[in-house]
């Protein structure tokens, strides 16, 4: 059985954005890697592609599922399975509406995918984590968990139970080799705003046209510099916005 010197690594999200980024950023580094998504044909590709650097498995899984999550850890070979670095980065928005105009159902698929898939991944790695001499999670959370916007409602909502998680873990983990940091990043450009947006490309490009908004290498360069910390050392929380990004003032209405 290969025995890796270097950590193996967990992605999730791996297919699109700053999942296959982060794939493509340690796979350079010859970093082991565990890739997932819903999308087979994609993790399929991107293996093909990224075992040319390094030893990859690829495991297709809604992380919504528990019991799916559940199988996928135990389907993972053997010399994959010491895995210390875990990227939750599987994740996602739906609409930018009002609350009064937001399906319910979309609400659900944000908390079921970003609170609950977020939580599958992380407790059934947890057993594996803890046997490492040093591990990271690294939780994608966003902006929106930190400041309030108009459409944000369940998705702000959902990042920030994912910021406050991370900090509850790290209270847990003091002391110990388990590390676990959250991740804000803001205007970031992936298929992210497309999901969000259902398709529709006029509102992306409103969005993000002469924006030079964060690009999902620009993530992967700072999940990659968080794993490459020192032991000792543990990033809590990273707000990173692009320059062309900053607050606003408060809103204030008028009586009707
Ligand atoms: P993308 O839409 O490009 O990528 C999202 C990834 O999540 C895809 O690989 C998708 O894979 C995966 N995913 C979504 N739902 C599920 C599911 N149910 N089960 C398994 N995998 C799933 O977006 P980004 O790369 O931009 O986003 C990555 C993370 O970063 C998300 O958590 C997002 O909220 C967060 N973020 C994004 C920002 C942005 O502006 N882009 C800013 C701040 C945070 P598949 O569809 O194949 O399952
Ligand atoms: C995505 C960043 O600003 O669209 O998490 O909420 S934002």
């Amino acid at each position: 059985m290969t025995v890796y010197l270097n950590p193996i690594v967990l992605i999730t999200g791996a297919t699109s954005g700053f999942g296959l980024a982060t794939a493509k950023k340690f796979a350079q580094h010859r970093y082991p890697l565990i890739i997932t998504g819903r999308r087979e044909e994609r993790l399929k590709a991107l293996s093909e592609e990224l075992e040319l650097l390094t030893d990859v498995f690829y495991y297709s899984l809604d992380v919504r599922d528990s019991e799916q999550v559940a199988k996928f850890i135990e389907a993972i070979p053997e010399n994959f399975k010491q895995v210390s670095i875990l990227v939750n980065n599987a994740g996602l928005a739906l609409g930018a509406s009002s609350a009064a105009e937001a399906s319910l159902s979309d609400w659900h698929t944000m908390i079921d995918t970003n609170v609950t898939g977020l939580v599958n991944v992380t407790h059934g790695l947890l057993p594996i984590l803890q046997e490492q001499k040093t591990a990271s999670i690294i939780n994608l959370a966003s902006i929106a968990a930190n400041w309030a916007y108009p459409g944000s409602h369940v998705y702000g909502a959902s990042k920030a139970f994912v910021a406050q998680f991370s900090r509850n873990l790290r209270s847990d983990f003091a002391g110990t080799g388990v590390r676990v940091t959250s991740l804000e990043p803001g205007l970031s450009e992936s298929e992210f705003s497309l999901v969000r947006f259902k398709g529709d490309q006029d509102k992306y490009d409103q969005i993000y046209n002469g924006t030079n908004a964060i690009q999902p290498e620009d993530i992967a360069n700072i999940i990659f510099w968080i794993a490459e910390q020192p032991a000792h050392i543990n990033i809590n929380s990273l707000e990173v916005m692009p320059t062309s990004q900053a607050w606003d003032n408060f809103k204030i209405v008028k009586d009707k």
